[in-house]
């Protein structure tokens, strides 16, 4: 295989416009206008108004280049897109190469006809996702939730946070957003690599499933290269049979992979070769962990269990939501990735929900989980909307979409659950408006998505990873999808409901999969967007940078029912954050002692713009109090007292492997000191 990069320096313009600017890919118009200073940066007081034309129009980009000798002499040439976002029409010397409508799918373009010796121009059009979401909700209205987004999203496959959500601003990007190159290859590519682990005695067998697409006759060989973290290779390889083979290797003595504090996260190195003869034709390299993992339902007093077990282990779930890094996806990289997950780690978190209203993120983020053990429950793109799930072309493109993710996604250490939708099962049974006879087509359409043919794409494609319909749900069917007894609910009674933090101790729970309650970014990230003569909650600017209606007063409301209300604005911003931390503990240390629950992830881990929000990790990085607290209610052996008026319970929760024994000593005092009571207890 040949491979020439088509990243760097390109050029733009808007549809039409006479000049074109410099850009770079990837990247995105917002980016590219912001480097060339043609628009403020949209982060800051309320620029983001002054940025709407933006998204409003079409945009072209084009980039020159000479084709390398050795793709001008393959028998294939493929134009490999990574990521358009979103709607696309492609051009190679003035002639049609092809479109793209998802922003989630790898585009691969035959151009071998287009493609000549010495100069190349690459053209592509980006048409307007805010004026094509309108136009085909114009057509068909798509049911989506709250002021905080621009309509129309649902009908694009396109992150559905970029039209607005009540934490993100409304700015969808446009551009090239992955990466983009030519490929040539001689006789065969590989098309399709499975590779799946079987566990028995102690041993574990990587099978690799192997189909090549095939333009010459040549004998094909598949070669694979296990290299454990030793350093220690193994190699197995077969021919193929056509454009099959199966290759499996035997580890005798594997080295486990275990979710973070339960154990290390050892990483085998998978390269795989396809091979006619001595040439190479292709090849691919796999980061591997070796573990079970299964999603436990099983009946029980309780109702139904809803736990993750890894190597035979139950884990209880400790971490956060994840959504987007940025409204601009090409500023996030590895270094965001590394800092964000790695601060999750350090405060013993060991599952990040990558939420569906976002995009199935990078590599890179999954190398991170990989290597820090963060379990990824995966959210398939689907959020708080109705989607046309009854149009074929739609169906079409989700069906690429799907199969192209979970190929890429399944052999991944960390991946632990496949997850259809995020609140839509419970948006037609609980959100006022939606059930209606005039949605009865997109609510049966719903069903049959993702009852049946979702689960049996996933079923295809990656038979070891649970699927589980919608988040929360109690298995589907719409039967009480945040009912508590099955499955996982989202316990919004408290901050969306104005509940008290105690409403937590209420809510029997099998997997609490989002609670959250607001706070301001730290100080320093305020002044990001914020003057100081606009640090006041209910100020325009404050109201701006917060997207959850009534957002700023709930803050200070439930500030003014736990403490005294600061003197200042410094000091509100601050004791907010200990509110918020205080809300999760509360949470959390229920959730911890109650038998019947198995994971809590909280809402949300980090932002995408510097906003009030339910992170626990601003959107520059900056800890929140909440995150501090996280290391503390989240850490393996947490001590915690379940006070109810009068009385005190004092438990231990040890989410080890092993028995932890010690000493629990208490002391009941005045708040200056004075001692009224103390005890001691061993403790296992
Ligand atoms: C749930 C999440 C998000 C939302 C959050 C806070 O709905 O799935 O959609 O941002 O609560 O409202």
């Amino acid at each position: 295989m040949k491979t020439q990069p088509l990243a760097g320096a390109w050029q733009f313009r808007e549809r039409g416009a006479a000049e074109w600017q410099p850009a770079t890919v990837p990247g995105g118009v917002h980016t590219d206008l912001l480097a060339l200073g043609t628009i403020n940066d949209p982060f800051v007081g309320d620029e983001e108004k002054r940025v709407q034309w933006v998204a409003e129009r079409d945009w072209e980009y084009r980039r020159s280049f000479t084709a390398d000798a050795a793709l001008l002499e393959a028998e294939r040439v493929f134009l490999v897109c990574d990521g358009l976002d979103t709607l696309a029409e492609l051009w190679l010397n003035d002639q049609p190469i092809g479109a793209a409508e998802n922003m989630f799918r790898q585009y691969p373009y035959d151009v071998a006809g287009a493609l000549r010796p010495g100069q190349n121009e690459l053209r592509v059009l980006f048409t307007s996702p805010v004026r094509a979401a309108a136009e085909r909700n114009a057509q068909r209205p798509m049911i989506i939730v709250g002021d905080f987004t621009l309509i129309g999203g649902p009908h694009l496959r396109k992150a559905p946070c970029h039209y607005g959500w009540d934490w993100g601003p409304m700015l969808p990007a446009i551009g090239v957003w992955r990466d983009i190159r030519l490929e040539g290859y001689g006789t065969a590519r590989l098309s399709d690599v499975h590779l799946r682990q079987q566990h028995a005695n102690g041993h574990v067998a990587l099978v690799a499933d192997i189909h090549a697409e095939r333009w010459g006759q040549a004998a094909l060989r598949a070669e694979l290269r296990l290299t454990a973290p030793n350093g220690r290779a193994q190699v197995a390889a077969a021919d193929l049979d056509g454009e099959h083979a199966q290759i499996a290797i035997d580890v005798e003595h594997p080295k486990l992979w275990w979710p973070n504090d339960l154990g290390a996260q050892p990483l085998y190195q998978a390269e795989l070769v396809l091979r006619a003869g001595e040439a190479i034709l292709d090849a691919r390299h796999y980061q591997v962990g070796l573990r079970t993992i299964e999603l436990r339902r099983q009946p029980d007093s309780w109702g139904e269990s809803f736990t993750f077990v890894v190597n035979g282990v139950p884990v209880f779930a400790k971490g956060a939501n994840w959504i987007p890094a940025d409204s601009f996806p090409t500023r996030v990289g590895a270094r965001e990735y590394d800092r964000l997950l790695g601060a999750a780690a350090a405060a013993h978190h060991n599952m990040v929900r990558v939420w569906g209203g976002g995009y199935y993120e990078d590599e890179a983020f999954y190398d991170a989980c990989d290597r820090l053990g963060l379990l990824v429950w995966q959210d398939f793109m689907f959020a708080c909307a109705s989607y046309p799930l009854d149009e074929a072309p739609f169906l079409e493109n989700l069906a690429a979409e799907v199969r192209q993710n979970v190929a890429r996604l399944r052999h991944r250490a960390c991946l632990a659950l496949w997850c259809g939708n995020n609140e839509i099962e419970t948006a037609w049974v609980e959100w006022g408006g939606w059930d209606t006879p005039a949605h009865a087509g997109l609510k049966a359409a719903y069903n049959q998505f993702f009852q049946h043919i979702l689960p049996a794409w996933v079923a295809e494609a990656d038979a070891d990873t649970a699927y589980w319909p919608s988040s929360p749900s109690s298995g589907g069917n719409f039967e009480q999808p945040n009912g508590g007894a099955r499955g996982d609910i989202h316990q919004w009674m408290v901050w969306h409901a104005m509940q008290p933090f105690e409403r937590y101790r209420d809510t029997p729970a099998r997997f609490v999969s989002e609670f959250g309650f607001q706070s301001l970014p730290s100080l320093a990230t305020v002044a990001s967007y914020a003057a100081p003569e606009d640090w006041n909650l209910t100020s325009y600017i404050m109201e701006h940078h917060q997207r959850n209606l009534a957002g700023n007063g709930k803050i200070i409301t439930y500030t003014a029912a736990h403490f005294r209300l600061p003197h200042d604005f410094a000091s509100l911003v601050y004791l907010g954050q200990v509110l918020q931390a205080e809300a999760m503990r509360i949470g959390v240390e229920h959730w911890r002692r109650d038998p019947a629950c198995a994971g809590t992830l909280y809402w949300q881990l980090n932002d995408c713009w510097p906003v009030a929000s339910w992170s626990s990790i601003d959107y520059f990085g900056r800890w929140k109090a909440l995150h501090y607290a996280t290391r503390r209610f989240f850490a393996p052996v947490a001590l915690s007292v379940d006070d109810r008026g009068t009385a005190a319970g004092l438990f231990v929760s040890n989410d080890t492997i092993a028995t932890w024994s010690g000493e629990l000593r208490w002391a009941l005092e005045r708040l200056d000191g004075s001692q009224l009571r103390a005890g001691r207890a061993p403790v296992q």
